[in-house]
This record gives C-alpha cells, structure tokens and sequence, in this order.
C-alpha cells in the first residue's frame, strides 16, 4: 500500500512539471474539463463546464481557472457556488454534486459577459490538482439532431389527437421511459455516464424529471432548482429523448397550495425551452386529499401560464386520489369526462403501484382510455411505498394492457435509492458504470427488457 502511494506521489509530481513545461500529456490524471460555449450574443455568452473527476472520489470540491481575457466575467452560475476575483474563476460544490465518485462528472455552466473576444479558457484546477484531461481529449460531440434516429428525432414535436399522443406524422405513438428519483436526492444519479446508459442500453424514449417541490425541493431554491431542471432537458435533448417536466407535488396534496410557485416554474421553464422539441409538462404529481374540482381550477391557472410562454407542448394533468383518476379515493373517471379541464392539446396523468393497485385500477384505466387522452407519468413494480416485493404478474399485465392501448409510461425510479422501486442496487450512482447487468436490481432488469425492445415508431 505504502509503495502504491509513493509512486502515485511521483507519478502527481511528474504530471505537475509536464503542465508547467508545455502543453500536458493526453493522458488524463486527477480531472477533466470540457469548457463549452453553448451560445454566444452580443456582449454577453453561455457556458457549460463539465467536470469528471479522474482521481481519487472527493467528497467537497473547488474548481478554479483564470479567465484569459480580463472583459470575461461570469454574471450568474449554477449547480455550483461562483465567484471571480480580477480574472480568476471559482466554482465551489453545492451539496448534492459534492460527491464525485473516480470518473463521475457533474455539469456546471453560466452566463457571462465578455467585451472583445471570447477565448476559452484552457487550464482548470480541481482541488489544486491539474486538470490535464481538458484538452484534446474531449468526448464527442452529440449527435446532430435531425438524422439520428432517436426517439424526437423520428416524431419530433407532439400533440395530442383524441385521446392519444401523436407524433409529427399525426400518428399514435407510445413514450416508455424512467422517472428520475427526487432531483433534490440523487442528482449523483443524472450524469453524463448514466443518461448514455438510458438512452443508448435502455433505448428510453423518455426521462421524466421529479422535481418535488416540498421536501427540501424547489420551494428551498426556486432558482437553483429551474436551473438544474432545465439542464436535464439539455441532457435528454442531447440524447434524442423527451423530457417530461414533473412539478413533483406530494404533501400537501392540494396543488393549489403551491400555485403561486407553479406559475413562477412553469412561466420560467416555458419560456427557457418554448423552441424545443422535447418538452412535456406535468403540473402536478399527486393531488390528494382534494377535488377534481379545485385540481380543474389550478389547472385552468398554470396552462395558460405555460401556453403564453411554450403554445404547443403537451401539457399534463394529475388526478384526484394520487393520480388515480379518483380510484384511491372512492371515485372514478367520470368526474373528469363529465367536467374536463378547459384547454386543449392536454393529456391527464394515471399511476399505479403493480402491488398494490390491480384488477379494478386497470379496468377504469380501460374505460377511461377510450374517453381521455392518459399518460402514466408514474408508476412502480412494488408497492405504492415505493418499497415491498416486485409484483411480477401485476406489472407485466399492467405493461402489456399499456402496450395495448399505446398508453406512454415513466416508471419510478432511475435511482440507486435503497428502496425495490429503483432500478440500480444501492451505491451505483457512486461509480460510473450504469450499463452491466451486475448494478441492476430486480425491478431495474424487468423495465431495462420492456423499455428497450424497438419502438417501431409510425413515420407516414
Ligand atoms: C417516494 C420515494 C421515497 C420517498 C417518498 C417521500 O420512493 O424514497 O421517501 O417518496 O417523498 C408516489 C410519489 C413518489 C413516491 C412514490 C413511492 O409520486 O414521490 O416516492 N409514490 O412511495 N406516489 C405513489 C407512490
């Protein structure tokens, strides 16, 4: 262990010279940097910075850099704490991106303003070391979209056509994907390796974004939270996956407790990606304990509120009883047939829990499918804990009654939370491998079967 050490101390001095005497080794050693201009305006840019830890896992990082032209300044950052002194730059770890496993990587960026020219940077410090991956040894770069093949390449922007989901051939199309855990908890989760992993191993077509805004969530940093939303869109974006926006209320179960702040997320994340082709919104989890009446009434407040913003995304809307369709709470469908809610290009949510929720939940999912457009925002293999044994039998009949009536799902979790819900074992998101059978767990290798068989999307 001792000469272990000694030589990695060597081998640190070594790289540490090479950087002073010239450009450094491609080798990577301690950490990479990719130093993306995403856009550039008069005056003034947007940058991503991606950073990949190649050394030991740190827990707590700073990353530094000097900007090369004194005009560059950053104006506002996110997912890390920012600040610039003269022309050099900090960005400091917030504590859900503090952890980075060896070769895990987070993505930061900001806007800045520049007078000038606007020269990238080339030398980045993470913790003080070097970071001598950052050039030429960048990753490549996404795909074009348009010619790809991915799922929003073929069906591109989506409507609603009587009560299916249609693609940009006017066609019926189903979505089948994974639901991120509570953003809030497991952003160790939602990096570059595992959105790869989900788009390329699993073939989703999808990545729903749980933001909750309870529980430590959005109501705790509004800003910090929009931007970490936004920042999965782009990552499922760059994947040819659509990104369904969960405005993840729980506790309490009346939206209406959180309007105010739902108009304030959805007016930002509406005018933010109004011109892409990804996006879905879910303006409400889980109502609960509440009337479809009062979730008609937040609903007929936060569309228009998205529409001024983004007018041709599909919108989603939960249901009473936990998105039940008002089953969980003694009613059923036909509250919301007999009084839908005053918009159009709208679809309303369903979830289940294959234990817990069985033959009736199917058969008003069965009659309701005929009368409304549904969307299975959420759904689990286990019990409505999120916990308990898989139900084999239940979830492959729930699946394959949605495969029947092309009823697009997102199931919870794409997570390695420590519950039978998520699709990773416990510890996965500490390292970078997301693809081998060996980190999935029962539930993980059921829906890794499902989501990944081909699509076969209509494209006439
Ligand atoms: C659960 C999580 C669990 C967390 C809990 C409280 O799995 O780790 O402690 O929320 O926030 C839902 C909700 C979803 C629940 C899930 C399982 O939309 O937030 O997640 N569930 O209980 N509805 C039915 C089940």
């Amino acid at each position: 262990m001792k000469r272990f050490l000694a030589v990695l101390a060597t081998c640190a001095t070594a790289v540490g010279l090479t950087a002073l005497a010239g450009p450094p080794a491609a080798a990577a050693t301690g950490c990479k940097v990719d130093y993306t201009i995403t856009s550039q305006w008069q005056g003034g840019f947007q940058a991503g910075v991606k950073v990949t830890n190649l050394g030991a896992p740190v827990t707590g990082w700073t990353l530094k850099w000097t900007m090369p032209d004194a005009g560059q300044k950053v104006v506002q950052g996110w997912n890390a704490t920012w600040s610039q002194s003269g022309a050099a730059v900090t960005a400091a770890s917030v504590d859900w991106n503090r952890t980075l496993g060896t070769g895990a990587a987070t993505d930061l960026g900001f806007t800045g303003s520049f007078t000038g020219a606007n020269p990238k940077p080339s030398a980045f410090t993470l913790n003080g070391v070097a970071c001598t991956g950052s050039v030429g040894d960048e990753d490549p770069p996404p795909p074009t979209p348009g010619t790809d093949g991915t799922p929003v390449d073929v069906n591109g922007q989506l409507h609603v056509c009587g009560v299916n989901l249609c693609n940009q051939y006017n066609r019926p199309i189903q979505l089948r994907g994974m639901s991120t855990h509570g953003i809030q908890w497991f952003s160790k989760c939602y990096n570059n390796a595992s959105l790869d992993a989900l788009a390329k191993d699993w073939k989703s077509d999808l990545l729903r974004i749980a933001m909750y805004v309870q529980e430590s969530g959005y109501e705790t940093d509004p800003a910090g939270f929009t931007s970490r939303v936004n920042s999965y869109v782009d990552m499922a974006e760059a994947r040819g996956m659509y990104a369904l926006i969960d405005f993840h209320t729980l506790t309490p179960g009346d939206p209406n407790y959180n309007l105010d702040r739902a108009k304030t997320f959805f007016a930002s994340v509406a005018a933010r990606n109004a011109g892409k082709k990804n996006v879905i919104y879910e303006i409400a989890n889980e109502p609960n304990g509440v009337s479809w009446a009062a979730i008609k009434n937040y609903a007929e407040q936060v569309i228009p509120v998205i529409r001024a913003a983004d007018p041709d995304a599909v919108i989603i809307v939960g249901t009473r009883g936990w998105s039940s369709l008002g089953v969980s709470e003694g009613s059923n469908e036909t509250e919301v047939v007999n009084s839908p809610v005053n918009a159009t290009n709208i679809m309303y949510a369903f979830h289940f829990y294959a234990a817990s929720h069985k033959d009736n939940y199917r058969a008003a999912v069965s009659r309701a499918a005929a009368k409304l457009p549904l969307f299975v925002t959420e759904f689990g293999t286990v019990s409505a804990t999120g916990g308990g044994a898989m139900d084999r039998a239940s979830t492959t009949a729930w699946l394959d009654l949605l495969d029947q009536l092309k009823i697009s799902y997102a199931n919870w979790t794409y997570s390695d939370a420590s519950e039978s819900s998520a699709a990773f074992k416990s510890g996965t998101c500490n390292g970078s491998d997301y693809s081998s059978s060996g980190v999935l767990t029962e539930s993980g290798t059921l829906l890794k079967n499902r989501i990944s068989t081909p699509d076969n999307f209509p494209t006439s």
